[in-house]
Formats: structure tokens, sequence, C-alpha cells
């Protein structure tokens, strides 16, 4: 991590197996991005626990969740990957920053909105200060580009409004970050509800990175979409088909021109269909390397173990940085 790189920060919750979403909107631009810069994925643990979770699922989606990210075509001798929770360094940030987070900042994120909504039950102070702890995730390490999809973009703007109070009231301790987000595939859709985002906690109308490939033939057979019958991207009036174009594209590589031009003319019928093969070529070499590698616990161990270490010698120095600024004592 010698060189001159700008550097990548970026993480996903553990929350439940990965998706066709995160995959879009996130993992695939890691994966483009990783030569052009040096990359630190992360696995959210401690995110994840912002809202309830089974804790052998949570330990096994975690260990999974490597196997994804390397099986999507993440290098382990290139990328820095690590378990959240192992580089307490977070935590420790993240209560500085909190210091920094106005409550009524944090009272306008949607995602907390979203979330608090959908657990009414159980609206913790964690899942209110997520986005501070995200934050933290982010300027321990000084990152230049933070590569997520669409919903994420407020957390990443608050990131920046966090950080840019901090090196007003301090002199210039942290990078300002940037949001990346691709122009296609930032907000993939649920199948079943095309008004809302495929998420991994809502298993309704969601394509899992490890599906069979029947049960995805059958998710997207069965894709809600409308009583016409034209193949045409209609993000308003067509949001079903136009969630299935943009997903045919993503996967193929092909232009929405080319596709609409693939399928005009044809019905539902075929164009359903079609998008579930393309989907399923895309993710028959991720799945079988992930179960490959899951074989290897070992191998798995050593790539997160390793990637702590390392994060935990970068995080250090902002850490160490941030509390001489602020007037703590050094230890
Ligand atoms: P949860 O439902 O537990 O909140 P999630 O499915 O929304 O989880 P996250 O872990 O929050 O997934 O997101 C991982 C990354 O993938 C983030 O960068 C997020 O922006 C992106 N992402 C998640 N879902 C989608 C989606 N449907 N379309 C595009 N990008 C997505
Ligand atoms: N909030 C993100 C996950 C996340 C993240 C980060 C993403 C936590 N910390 C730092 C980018 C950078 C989400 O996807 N829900």
């Amino acid at each position: 991590m010698e060189n001159q790189k700008k550097r990548i920060f970026s993480g996903i919750q553990p929350s439940g197996d990965l998706t066709l979403g995160s995959y879009m909107g996130a993992i695939k631009n890691w994966v483009a991005l990783q030569d052009e810069y040096e990359c630190l994925y992360c696995i959210v643990d401690m995110h994840a626990i912002t809202v309830r979770q089974n804790p052998a699922e949570m330990r096994r989606r975690t260990i999974e969740q490597l196997a994804q990210y390397i099986a999507c075509g993440l290098d382990p001798q290139k990328n820095i990957m690590f378990i959240q929770s192992h580089v307490p360094q977070h935590a420790e940030l993240g209560w500085i920053l909190g210091c920094y987070t106005q409550f009524g900042e944090l009272s306008r994120m949607t995602q907390f909105k979203d979330k608090s909504a959908k657990h009414k039950d159980n609206i913790t102070a964690g899942l209110f200060t997520y986005p501070v702890l995200m934050a933290a995730d982010i300027l321990l390490y000084q990152a230049d580009l933070v590569p997520v999809g669409a919903d994420q973009k407020q957390h990443v703007e608050l990131c920046r409004d966090i950080a840019k109070r901090f090196n007003s009231v301090y002199s210039e301790t942290f990078v300002l970050p940037d949001p990346f987000i691709p122009k296609m595939g930032a907000r993939v859709m649920s199948l079943a509800n095309p008004e809302n985002k495929m998420s991994k906690s809502d298993p309704d109308g969601c394509i899992y990175l490890m599906d069979k490939p029947e049960d995805v033939m059958r998710k997207f057979k069965r894709a809600v979409t409308d009583s016409e019958m034209a193949v045409k991207f209609d993000k308003e009036n067509k949001p079903g088909i136009s969630n299935l174009l943009t997903i045919y594209c993503t996967a193929t590589g092909k232009t929405m021109e080319e596709a609409e031009a693939q399928f005009a003319g044809q019905g539902y019928g075929v164009f359903k269909p079609a998008v579930g093969e393309a989907v399923v070529e895309l993710m028959r070499p991720i799945r079988e390397e992930a179960q490959r590698l899951l074989a290897d616990k070992a191998y798995l161990e050593g790539v997160y173990r390793e990637g702590a270490q390392h994060a935990q010698y970068l995080a250090n120095k902002t850490l160490s940085k941030v509390q001489r600024k602020i007037g703590f004592v050094g230890r």
C-alpha cells in the first residue's frame, strides 16, 4: 500500500445472502476498480446487528460472503478483505465522529426512516447512528472513492459533511470521499414488487447469488410486469419491464437500444426467460467458485486474518492523528 494509487473503501452487511442487487450495484464495480485503486473491501458485521440477527446464521453468512467476494473476482492478493469487527478502530472512530454529527442530520436519513418503520419494535440507537459508523469505516482509511448502489449516496454525502466539519475545526485530517454509483444497475428493483429495491432482507422477488439455476428461472418467469406487450424501457409506466431490461443489459453488457431491438415484437413469454438465462450464466461461475472456496475454510481464515492486520495498521495511523488533534493524551 506504499504507492500513490487512490484508495477505495466499501462494505456489505452480512444481514442476508448476497443478491443480484448488491452484485450489480456494488461488487461488479469493486472488481472493475481493483487494479486502478488500492482497495479495502469489508464485511460490515457491526452494521448488520443494527437489526436483530440470528447469531449462527450471521457467522455462516460472514464467511460465505468472503467466499463470494473472491468468487466474484476480487483478488485477495490485490485487495484488503476483512471483517469489520476484527478492526476495533472502526468503533473507536465511530464514537468520536458521533460527537461531530447532529441529531437532525441523522434524523433525515431515508434508510433510517425506512428501517425504523420496518422494525418498529426495535428502533435502536445503533440503527440511528448507523451512518456515523459508516463514516468511520470510510474516513479511517482516507478513502477517495466509495463504490455503492444509489441507496447509499446519502450516507456517503453525510460522511463528507462530517469530514469537512472535522477538518474545519482541527485542520486538514480526512480525505473527502466521493460516491461511485454505476450508470446502470445502481438500483435493481424487486422482481415481485418493482416499486421496491431488491433487498436481501426482503426475500420476495430477490435473486440471491447462490440461487440454483432452476430457482432463478422460476423467479424471472414469475416477475411482475404489466398488461402491455412491448419490451420497452419506460421507468414510470413500465417499472417491471424496465427493471428486467436493466438487469439484462448489466448482465450481458448490451446497451438499452440493443436489448430493445433484440426483443422488439416479442412477447414477455420470450423476454422473461431470456433475462433469467442471462443471469444464470452470469452467476454460474460465481456460484461454483464460491462453493469450491467454502470447502477450504483455512484459506478463507487466512484471507480475513491477514486483511484485518493490514487494515489495523492503516486504521491506526488515522485514529492516532484524530486522537491527538482532539486532545486525548497519547497512550
Ligand atoms: P439490507 O436489506 O439488509 O439493508 P441490502 O440488500 O440493501 O441489505 P446492503 O448490504 O445494504 O444490501 O447493500 C450492499 C451494497 O449493495 C450497497 O452498496 C448497496 O447500495 C448495494 N445494493 C443493495 N441492494 C441494491 C439494489 N437493489 N440495487 C443496486 N445496488 C444495491
Ligand atoms: N451502509 C452500507 C454498508 C456499508 C458501507 C460502509 C458501504 C457500511 N459501511 C462503508 C460503503 C462504505 C449498505 O450497503 N447498507
